[in-house]
């Protein structure tokens, strides 16, 4: 080799060698997840079963002292929970086992308040036995929810129950196969039937039932289950029971401060930027209002759009979903729940169906090392173990993608590598529109997953800031998507004065409308601002999609004369105007009156009459149903015609509009008289309250 030749290599060889140099990598800051914690997450939809004694009493909470007897469903069948949950993109699912009511699904040795006293299958059946079966035949995960709570135990409150409360979770973690959640619920202590005593039992909550030495069973039984419970030990509650996780969501927790029934709960939402320990929250919220089954919620499962809002309110934030499925007294899931769990995912699913971002080219303002390890377009390559990170020093950096072509967006998607922690808290994402830079918006944390619903947006270059981090931004996924509209009926609603306004779920959809009958298209009048509908009209409107021309289905509402001038009579009490503001969410309960009680209304002029119409209380906890009831009419308010009377059948298990009909009359006054209420006391609810003319 002659000198100059050698020179040369020597040159070579310096250029090469510090990319040759692996770089070191990150190191772990502050607490990090486990293996068994990480593949939790990684199942981010699981589901809840509440079924139980409350379902044949119609309760929320039972006391413990309703017979076993009571318990039997007609037609149970755990495939088809399994199947619906598996339809519903559910990887897990959790019974209740036991609930408060102290009630056991299983014919345990620990009490005789079981399965085994009830009608069920002769007394020979085994609700935990079947639904884990069944689960692992279709190929889902297994998780019990055991009440620390027992009201029907008589030992509840002394040391044997605790006793009797871990036997009980041996005969759970022991006999039915691999167990990959326990849930232990923080409502503890309270009134309860205990064996007969029927008292208020409190409980010292932080040292009673001895965590610590429960949690050592359950790890020597199911090492790999995750205990549920509020502060953990491995994942936590969310703070609320309404499906939504804090947009900051630290998955750290300060954790040896909290134990269930912890009074500062609301923290869960949120939790703690320099936690201690890893303890990812988990959201619970339920397909309808209660977590039992109620017929009279059966209008009430939440809709697409609501069931979305949870999605993204929960997985979005960081979070693990855990929705409820109330089970019906046949023993099956309500085909009203089935459909829109169903639907929820086909919109998760088209929401999601292309990543325009896959394989798109990135650059960042600083690579680790400059290595090709670290390199930005590890966010891009379809790989959740290659990650983007930046020198240690830096804790402020940017990402940009370059997309082939403008494309439409409206969902970005973000991953933190959470097996080294988690580490930002701060960041921005902008686009590329009209040669600037536009601000989508700013956040804090990210986490697992953190997925933002933005406006529509065309541009070929996404800028994605850490504005700050605890340590080294990790970043190991982005993703972009054109998520279709949300095309659900519109929500018309007409206050007391005639205003009409609609409402579209999607809020980039186009409303249409018609008031002659027809069915409205997108050449129907657009409704874009409130306008006043004072003579009997039928709207018709829908939402409707320019983009992909879609339209949701049609809301129909039969409007009569306005309400503006009519007066409710024989009361000050200023909430009783809400019975005709058109807000089905707003009510008026007449109090201190006994029955029977009227609602006397001066309609301000004479109008020809041929029905009424009464909704009841639609709130959660809905009072003074109103049962039998006497309708009456009058020309001066003082001589009345009763023009119908009877009773709303049916109308606690079926809480919707009640028309009545009747022979045309003339009359300025109206009088709904309530004879009885469902719940046999004195109140009489109504949530909106309108007439029927002949025109
Ligand atoms: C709560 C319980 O009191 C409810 O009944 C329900 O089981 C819910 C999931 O947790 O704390």
């Amino acid at each position: 080799m002659t000198n100059k030749l050698y020179g040369a290599a020597l040159g070579l060889l310096a250029i090469l060698l510090p990319a040759c140099q692996e770089t070191p990598a990150p190191t772990a800051f502050g607490p990090c997840p486990t293996e068994d914690q990480i593949a939790w997450q990684e199942m981010e939809r699981t589901a809840f079963i509440h079924f139980s004694m409350n379902t044949f009493n119609d309760v929320e909470w039972g006391y413990g002292d309703v017979p076993p007897e009571t318990f039997n469903p007609s037609a149970l069948d755990c495939n088809q929970w399994v199947s619906i949950c598996k339809q519903a993109g559910i990887k897990g699912i959790i019974l209740t086992c036991k609930h408060h009511d102290g009630f056991c699904l299983w014919p345990t040795a620990t009490t005789e308040y079981s399965v085994k006293h009830s009608p069920w299958r002769d007394g020979k059946g085994d609700l935990v036995r079947e639904l884990s079966d069944a689960c692992h035949k279709q190929g889902l995960k297994f998780g019990i929810y055991l009440s620390p709570w027992d009201r029907n135990a008589a030992c509840y409150g002394t040391p044997e129950y605790i006793d009797m409360f871990r036997a009980q979770l041996t005969e759970l973690l022991t006999n039915y196969g691999d167990i990959f959640e326990i849930w232990f619920d923080g409502a503890n202590g309270g009134t309860g039937y205990y064996g007969g005593a029927r008292e208020n039992r409190s409980v010292d909550r932080q040292n009673y039932y001895d965590w610590p030495t429960t949690i050592e069973l359950v790890r020597k039984l199911q090492p790999h289950a995750m205990i549920f419970g509020d502060g953990g030990p491995d994942v936590r509650w969310c703070g609320d029971e309404e499906g939504w996780v804090g947009e900051t969501n630290w998955s750290t927790l300060r954790r040896d401060e909290v134990y269930p029934g912890w009074p500062l709960y609301e923290q869960l939402r949120y939790g703690h930027e320099d936690g201690t320990h890893w303890v990812p929250a988990e959201v619970n919220v339920s397909t309808r209002p209660g977590w039992f089954y109620h017929a009279s919620e059966d209008h009430k499962v939440k809709t697409l759009p609501q069931l979305l809002d949870i999605y993204y309110q929960s997985i979005g934030r960081n979070g693990l979903s855990l929705i409820n499925f109330p089970i019906d007294k046949r023993g099956l899931i309500h085909p009203n729940d089935s459909a829109q769990m169903v639907k929820l995912q086909a919109a998760v699913e088209a929401d999601f169906a292309h990543n325009v971002a896959e394989k798109a080219k990135a650059e960042a303002s600083n690579v680790r090392g400059g290595s090709r390890t670290y390199r930005a377009t590890n966010v891009t390559d379809s790989n959740k173990e290659t990650y983007w990170a930046t020198d240690d020093s830096v804790t402020q950096a940017s990402l940009t993608i370059t997309l082939d072509k403008p494309t439409a967006i409206n969902r970005f998607l973000v991953e933190e590598y959470i097996r080294l922690g988690q580490r930002v808290k701060g960041f921005t994402v902008e686009a590329f529109v009209d040669g600037q830079w536009k601000l989508l918006d700013t956040q804090t944390t990210i986490g697992y997953r953190r997925i933002l619903r933005l406006p529509t947006v065309t541009t070929d270059k996404v800028r994605f800031t850490v504005t700050d981090a605890k340590a080294c931004p990790l970043i190991s996924r982005i993703a972009l998507y054109q998520a279709p509209k949300v095309l659900t009926a519109p929500i018309v609603r007409r206050n007391k004065q005639g205003v009409v306004t609609i409402t579209a779920a999607d809020t980039e959809a186009t409303i249409h409308y018609t008031t002659d009958g027809s069915e409205p298209t997108a050449d129907s009048p657009t409704y874009d601002q409130p306008f006043t509908i004072e003579q009997p009209t039928l709207l018709k409107a829908i939402a409707f999609d320019p983009a992909s021309k879609q339209s949701s289905p049609i809301t129909e509402e039969p409007f009569d004369i306005a309400r503006t001038s009519w007066n409710i009579l024989h009361t000050s009490d200023a909430q009783a105007a809400q019975i005709l503001d058109g807000d089905p969410a707003t009510m008026w309960q007449q109090e201190g009156t006994r029955m029977p009680t009227d609602l006397v209304i001066d309609l301000a002029s004479e109008q020809s009459l041929k029905g009424f119409r009464y909704l009841p209380d639609q709130s959660r906890y809905a009072k003074g149903i109103i049962f039998n009831y006497e309708f009456a009419v009058s020309t001066d308010g003082k001589n009345w015609q009763k023009v119908s009377e009877g009773e709303f059948s049916n109308i606690k298990n079926n809480p919707l509009w009640q028309t009545r009909s009747f022979d045309p009359v003339s009359a300025r006054f109206v009088r709904l008289r309530a004879l009885s209420n469902t719940e046999g006391n004195q109140g009489a609810g109504y949530a909106e309250f309108d007439i029927v003319t002949t025109h």
